[in-house]
């Protein structure tokens, strides 16, 4: 069972390992498991916070889909954020990080890991020697997201796994934009990848959830005991949800990146928008990483209207089917304003220094169909 959409569909729901042979996983929902005898009590599945089949069903299909040997299912991407951090640092010890992030995941590691000792570079990971020159006795960890929330910058992660390694650093890669369907970080030398399958894994915007994927045994067994003894596990009906969205992620990101491709080189082509950032597109700075380490270049775009906040706001206001709101991923086109919104934790002058300025937009695009996602970008001009 090879292909990447084979995998998807069969990992954890085989017929045969099935009580009644359901083509589906059952959704378990009883919180404890009954005993014959005192001996067998610490045998099997025990209490769900512990594990659960239908979690274990999950965790099975998600590291199939990053080659990895084990997978962590969480009640949501910061969840699995933390339980990296807390599980792999210890009080004294520093993490690098690519200076463009999720605003909650800097918030993550700013407001709440800082007060346990951990400290945090933020780099320009697009820049090795800024990496190399970061690096210090008490490091431990390099944490990259590529491409970047909401700039769209991409990180080598075959270069920075190498020179992480000779430093002994554990390299995370939060491959959540991409998706495992575009871009397999394992495979190109990271040691750790997390998820907020909130996103395009779940794909429909009906589920928050996380996951971390590993292959090494020692790294596994510690977040695997994090996982239990903090208890921030994904229910069995999230779980159930997840490997629901999952089957489709390969149609869904063929589709997501057709109309991305198209509405980035629209975009690129109106009077009214300054710069569009897009992976897939030749302009991008780091177009041949892109193709590169990537399978394809996914469904987000980021782009600079001509114009100020004012304008920015007018714009997405004036849509009707691109919602405004936070997320990504789902099958529905949404549009936000980082500044505003998913990045307005970060001050203003910490946004402007790494590029996320007051007239961007981010689009998260959906699986419309492409004219009418064009006309009501249209609609949205008209109104400026
Ligand atoms: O929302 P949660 O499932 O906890 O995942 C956090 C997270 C982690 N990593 C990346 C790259 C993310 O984009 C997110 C969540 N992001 C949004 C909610 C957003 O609108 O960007």
């Amino acid at each position: 069972m090879k292909g990447f959409t084979t995998k998807a569909i069969h990992v954890g729901e085989e017929p045969k390992k099935m009580q009644y042979g359901d083509v589906v996983s059952p959704i378990h929902l009883s919180t404890t498991f009954a005993k014959e005898s005192i001996e067998e009590v610490e045998s099997g599945y025990v209490y769900s916070r512990s594990a659960n089949p239908t979690r274990d069903n999950l965790e099975k299909k998600l590291a199939a889909l990053e080659n990895a040997k084990y997978a962590l299912a969480f009640s949501s991407g910061l969840a699995a954020e933390t339980t990296i951090l807390l599980s792999l640092l210890k009080k004294g010890e520093h993490v690098i990080a690519f200076d463009d992030l999720y605003g909650g995941t800097k918030r993550l590691f700013n407001r709440v890991m800082m007060r346990f000792g951990i400290g945090f570079t933020y780099v320009d990971l697009r820049d090795l020697d800024l990496f190399r020159k970061a690096i210090r006795e008490e490091s431990r960890m390099v944490w990259i997201e590529t491409p970047t929330n909401p700039l769209m910058k991409l990180a080598d992660i075959k270069a920075i796994s190498e020179l992480a390694h000779e430093h002994d650093l554990i390299v995370v890669v939060d491959n959540t934009f991409a998706s495992p369907y575009f871009q397999q970080p394992l495979t190109l030398g990271a040691d750790i990848v997390v998820h907020s399958v909130t996103k395009y894994l779940g794909g429909h915007s009906d589920v928050v959830g996380g996951a971390v994927m590993v292959s090494d045994d020692e790294l596994h067994e510690k977040m695997r005991f994090h996982q239990n003894a903090v208890g921030a596990i994904l229910s069995p009906f999230d779980s159930w949800l997840v490997m629901r969205g999952v089957k489709t992620l390969a149609v869904r990101m063929e589709r997501h990146q057709y109309n991305a491709m198209k509405i980035a080189e629209y975009l690129e082509n109106h009077r009214m928008v300054d710069k569009v950032y897009y992976p897939g597109l030749e302009s991008h700075p780091q177009h041949e990483l892109a193709k590169r380490q990537m399978k394809g270049f996914g469904g987000m775009l980021s782009f600079e209207l001509r114009g100020g906040l004012e304008e920015a706001r007018r714009f997405v206001e004036a849509l009707e089917i691109f919602a405004l709101a936070e997320s990504l991923g789902g099958v529905e086109s949404l549009i936000e304003i980082p500044a505003l919104m998913t990045h307005a934790s970060i001050p203003r002058e910490e946004r402007l220094k790494v590029g996320i300025k007051d007239s961007l937009i981010r689009v998260s695009v959906g699986i419309e169909d492409l004219e009418d996602l064009i006309d009501d970008l249209n609609k949205g001009f008209k109104h400026l």
